[in-house]
């Protein structure tokens, strides 16, 4: 997609492929209302659109009536894009949506590449770049959590929270400039313990911000639950519970789940991914059962949470220890988080209370606390949206930039050690901050990053 482009009309459909009641074409750049006019009757009416005014009008082919559409005009750059813009509602058949794209090519438009509408509305200054690539999360969002996330960066959330680090950054930098460009020494001494408390201060509120981002990405990816335990523990039953229909094999015989089963579910906002696991094993098992067992390893590796199932009415046996040492090694110390479960509490007699401490208590026969171990899955992540001051970084990309920001300011602290403190060296350090705060508002994005970007989006956005 050529980026710098913008003098260029483009023209494609908004709304999905396939027949609908009504589908919706954009046009937008400096020809946009002629190449409307051009098969847009009566052209009288065209002459001088009122903006944002729904007009009636025939789509024609030469004299041949394709079909009756509505037509809102945009004067730049009073528009999405910021360029003059035309969005013609018309019938939802595949011919009509294919007849308007032509007649608009043969007028002189070109088809508009994924994501290029949002791309010209950021080139043009609508959006920055942060808040353009939350469009994509917002019409990929599935859940309530990502939704809240995404519309909040589209608003503008984020990039207010880099833009004002950014500023703090640059007062910095004007102080040691000012220092730099005192050829006559005619200020007082350079304050290097309270410069450097200030540039702290920032670097702490980065950290901050971008330790956010694994929270941000559970929120926009899903939340990632493994189920593991020892074989015959009750880990597909506790699966199909928890879906509320029968997605794994279950039975009583050791060794039913061999590979790893994958199923998804919304728990109260947010997106949640469960892997079903093949029971882990002490004696080194069938060819087959060690893939099982290897893949068990990987999704246990890769998880946020792992669900560690027990058969409570047992005695702990070798395997369950085994589980339980796998789990904590893919815990201990992560970010992962173990959440034991005792299941098959309807086969104890009296024994419940005891065992509380170990556990959740649970019945996948009876459904006995089920609904605790949903809870228990999203218990940590509410906590970003009700008390939560900071935005949530969902992008990769920003979390790398905001780290090594982070990274060029930490910098900083080694410099005192110095006999004079080295103000070029410091603004340099500086500078490297605040450009990588730049880059994610796209002030500093070059073309291939912008392609890298948009190619992910639909065409039509
Ligand atoms: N009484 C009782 N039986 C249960 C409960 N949960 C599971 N079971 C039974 O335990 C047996 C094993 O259940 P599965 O869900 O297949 O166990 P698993 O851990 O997936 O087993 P593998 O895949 O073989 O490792 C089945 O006969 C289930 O009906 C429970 O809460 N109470
Ligand atoms: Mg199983």
């Amino acid at each position: 997609m050529p980026i710098a482009d913008t003098g260029s009309t483009i023209v494609a459909p908004c709304t999905p492929p396939g027949a609908g009641a009504i589908a919706i074409l954009r046009l937008s750049g400096p020809r946009a209302f002629a190449i409307a006019a051009s098969f847009l009757k009566p052209v009288r009416s065209l002459k001088n659109p009122r903006p944002r005014m729904a007009y009636m009008l025939s789509v024609t082919d030469g004299k041949k009536l394709v079909d009756k559409a509505v037509a809102l005009f945009y004067k730049g750059p009073k528009s999405y894009t910021g360029e003059d813009t035309v969005e013609i509602f018309c019938h939802g058949s595949p011919y009509i949506i294919r007849s308007i794209l032509n007649l608009s090519i043969k007028a002189g438009a070109s088809p508009a590449g994924p994501g290029e509408f949002t791309m010209r509305a950021f080139l043009k200054g609508k959006l920055d770049l942060a808040q353009a690539e939350a469009v994509n999360d917002l019409i990929a969002s599935q859940t309530r959590s990502a939704h809240r996330a995404a519309l909040s960066q589209v608003e503008g959330s984020l990039s207010k929270q880099v833009a004002g680090l950014k500023g703090k950054l640059v007062n910095l930098l004007a102080r040691l400039e000012a220092r730099l460009d005192d050829s006559y020494g005619d200020m007082p001494p350079f304050g290097v313990r309270q410069f450097l408390a200030k540039a702290n201060s920032v670097t702490a509120e980065i950290r901050k911000l971008s330790n956010g981002f694994e929270n941000g990405r559970r929120v926009k990816e899903g939340i990632k639950v493994a189920i593991a335990g020892a074989p015959n523990s009750g880990k597909s039953s506790l699966l199909n519970a928890i879906l509320g229909y029968p997605r794994a094999i279950v039975s009583p015989a050791a060794g039913t789940t061999r590979d790893t089963v994958e199923a998804g579910l919304e728990i109260d906002g947010f997106e949640v991914n469960f892997t079903d696991t093949a029971g882990l094993k002490v004696r080194t098992p069938d060819s087959i059962e060690r893939q099982g067992i290897n893949r068990t390893m990987a999704a246990m590796g890769t998880a946020d949470i792992i669900l560690l199932v027990k058969d409570a009415s047992i005695a702990q046996s070798p395997m369950d220890r085994l589980a339980l040492e796998t789990a904590l090694k893919n815990t201990g110390g992560k970010t992962a988080r173990l959440i034991r479960i005792l299941n098959k509490s309807d086969l104890l007699t009296g024994k419940v209370k005891k065992i509380k401490k170990g556990g959740l208590v649970v019945s996948c026969k009876t459904g006995l606390g089920l609904s605790g171990v949903k809870r228990a899955i999203i218990s940590g992540e509410k906590k970003y949206f009700t008390a939560r001051t900071t935005a949530l970084v969902t992008s990769a990309r920003h979390f790398e930039a905001l780290s090594l920001a982070a990274g060029e300011l930490e910098k900083l602290r080694g410099l005192k050690r110095r006999p004079a403190f080295p103000l070029e060296l410091a603004a340099e350090h500086i500078r490297g901050a605040a450009s990588r705060l730049s880059s994610i508002l796209g002030e500093t994005a070059p073309d291939e990053i912008l392609a890298d970007i948009f190619k992910n989006f639909c065409v039509g956005k």
